[in-house]
């Protein structure tokens, strides 16, 4: 069964905003692995896979928008008669593809987060494991559900709307479940933060909090609205979810790495820290001085 973005028309300006945003998305992830290439020698060893697994995320998801926009354009024929833009027989536009994509990003995100935390060892892995495996779990469930949309939305008298709400609150446990452990661990870190990389931390914290919740709000957009500008407002919150999710979240991680990297005395990062406050680099070695 298909998303509901198969069963409308759409305005000139409605179908264009939507492919609009996809290249923006796609544009901003490639311009992000320049970003975390570059950036990648400016941190610490110890934090480096988190640059790393930005520009992977960056690739895997430029890759699958990049799909999508190839797939809107050739889901839609443009009828000057009518204006509007109304869909190819045989087509279907799927967001299946941006689950198959968090099937990887989910997983990556949260190993990026313990690894500016600090996480190590065992440590490291038990929280990697309840994280990936919930985060699947969250993400496969919610898979199911999305096929339901038909139903909801007011398109199928055959299909039940049931599995939509079951499937879509059984992996609202598993994100809740998330949320609860990206807390206890932005907030009780495996090494004592510096005021300043704790603060940082509990953005991070906020960030991922407002950016994906906005993931369960693009799926309950066929439940409570059902239109072209619907559908527009689903993408735009997919696209800001993407951005902010996996761009400015790995940005600011990777910003938290190098403050940790410059108070552990990394070198190439003091140098970055002279370009960017050049009264600061009278004193590069305080990490090094034993405490007051
Ligand atoms: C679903 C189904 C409905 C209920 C909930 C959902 C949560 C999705 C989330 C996705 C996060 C994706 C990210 C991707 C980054 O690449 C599956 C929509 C709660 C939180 C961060």
């Amino acid at each position: 069964m298909p998303n509901f973005e198969n069963y409308l028309e759409y305005g000139y300006w409605h179908f264009d905003v939507i492919r609009h945003i996809f290249a923006l998305t796609v544009a901003a992830f490639l311009a992000g692995l320049v970003y975390f290439a570059l950036t990648m020698k400016d941190v610490a060893p110890r934090y480096r896979l988190s640059n790393v697994i930005s520009a992977v995320v960056m690739v895997s998801a430029a890759l699958e928008i990049f799909q999508l926009w190839l797939l809107w354009n050739r889901s839609f024929d443009y009828d000057a008669t009518a204006g509007l833009w109304t869909r190819n027989e045989g087509m279907i536009f799927s967001n299946g593809y941006r689950y198959a994509n968090w099937s990887i990003d989910v997983p990556m995100l949260l190993t990026q987060l313990l690894v500016v935390l600090g996480f190590t060892g065992r440590a490291f892995w038990d929280n990697w494991g309840k994280f990936t495996t919930a985060g699947l779990l969250m993400i496969w469930t919610g898979y199911v559900g999305q096929y339901y949309e038909p139903a909801v939305a007011g398109f199928s008298d055959t299909q039940a709307v049931a599995p939509f709400w079951i499937w879509g609150g059984v992996s609202t446990l598993f994100y809740l479940y998330i949320l609860y452990l990206v807390y206890s661990v932005t907030h009780n870190p495996p090494d004592r933060l510096s005021p300043q990389v704790a603060t940082e931390m509990n953005r991070i914290w906020l960030l991922l909090l407002c950016a994906w919740t906005l993931y369960p709000l693009a799926y309950l957009v066929p439940a409570v609205w059902v239109s072209d500008e619907a559908v527009v407002v689903r993408q735009v919150l997919f696209t800001t979810a993407d951005i902010t999710s996996k761009l400015v979240f790995g940005i600011m991680l990777s910003r938290a790495a190098r403050h940790r990297s410059i108070e552990e005395g990394y070198g190439p990062s003091l140098a970055v820290q002279g370009e960017i406050y050049p009264d600061r680099i009278e004193r590069p070695h305080r990490a090094h001085e034993p405490a007051e």
